[in-house]
């Protein structure tokens, strides 16, 4: 049977050089259906049943540039068996902010510790370990420049895929946030696949009008879910998107303080 897998990241983070690795020289390239982006698509190495797409380069799961719709459509829509989430090591912070997205998608994900050449001759120290267990994520160290760990990345998506075993992601909001994210994953129950219910619970909670359009809601459910987020903006005194936006960040700042030592501001891709 054929397996799916995406490779996903920001610009930069290394996603050309990977998927040239893992797909060799058995590559197609398109575009996405109805516009302009770029779409490749290639059979991993020695799997001739294991499809890798290779997803726009993106920041955030937000519905604000045609790259972003593109990915976040392809993941929900086409319902990849896994997704490698490519996290450049020498720019973690501004890279997590994606992958806190991708994990709440329900979907097998491993992350590739990408430029851990980089981050090393720089000095500085990831403990993957602690970083995994904080995240619910598999991490494997990669260079994609070199060759190192991209098929172990691709192995481990396989065998999450085969498990059926998604991301356990370990990031709550504040309470109030939480209590009303468990009622908009109720209101939407049923509409969408269980698996992406916190995923979809998060976008409507922002007010995303892509996933609001897609939901069939009755003119009741838009007034409960609009007065539940009212009263979690008034009580955090934010506007919804911010909250979610802070409290990432919030979350990431942590799990830097924690697992990340840096030596000193080195060398990196993106910057
Ligand atoms: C240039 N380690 C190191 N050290 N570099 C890496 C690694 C890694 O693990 N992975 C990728 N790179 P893309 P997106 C370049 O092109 O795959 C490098 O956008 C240069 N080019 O070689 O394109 C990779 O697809 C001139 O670097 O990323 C590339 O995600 C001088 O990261 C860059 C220096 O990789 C981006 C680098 C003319």
């Amino acid at each position: 049977m054929q397996m799916k897998i995406a490779l996903a990241g920001n610009p930069n983070c290394g996603k050309t050089t990977m998927f040239n690795d893992l797909t060799g020289s058995s590559q197609y390239v398109g575009n996405w259906p109805g516009v302009t982006v770029e779409k490749k698509e290639g059979k991993l190495r020695g799997h001739k049943d294991v499809i890798i797409t290779d997803l726009p380069g993106i920041y955030s799961l937000s519905p604000y540039t045609l790259e972003e719709v593109v990915s976040r459509d392809y993941l929900l829509n086409e319902q990849p068996d896994a997704i490698i989430n490519l996290v450049d090591g020498t720019n973690l912070e501004r890279n997590l902010y994606l992958t806190t997205q991708i994990l709440e998608l329900g979907i097998p994900v491993v992350i590739a510790l990408n430029m851990i050449d980089l981050v090393k001759k720089n000095g500085d120290t990831i403990d993957t370990r602690k970083l995994s267990a904080a995240l619910g994520c598999e991490i494997i160290e990669t260079s994609a420049l070199k060759g190192t760990g991209s098929m172990e990345a691709a192995e481990r998506a396989i065998a999450l895929a085969k498990a059926k075993k998604a991301s356990a992601p370990q990031h709550e909001f504040t309470k109030t946030v939480e209590e009303a994210l468990d009622h908009i994953a109720k209101a939407v129950h049923g509409q969408v696949p269980v698996a992406h219910e916190r995923w979809y619970a998060v976008k409507l909670f922002e007010r995303d009008e892509r996933v609001m359009a897609q939901c069939n809601f009755s003119a009741q459910t838009k007034d409960a879910l609009e007065t539940a987020i009212a009263s979690v903006e008034k009580e955090l005194d934010d506007d919804s998107e911010s909250i979610i936006t802070n409290e990432r960040y919030a979350y990431i700042a942590k799990l830097m303080k924690n697992c990340v030592h840096k030596k000193r501001s080195g060398l990196s891709m993106s910057d």
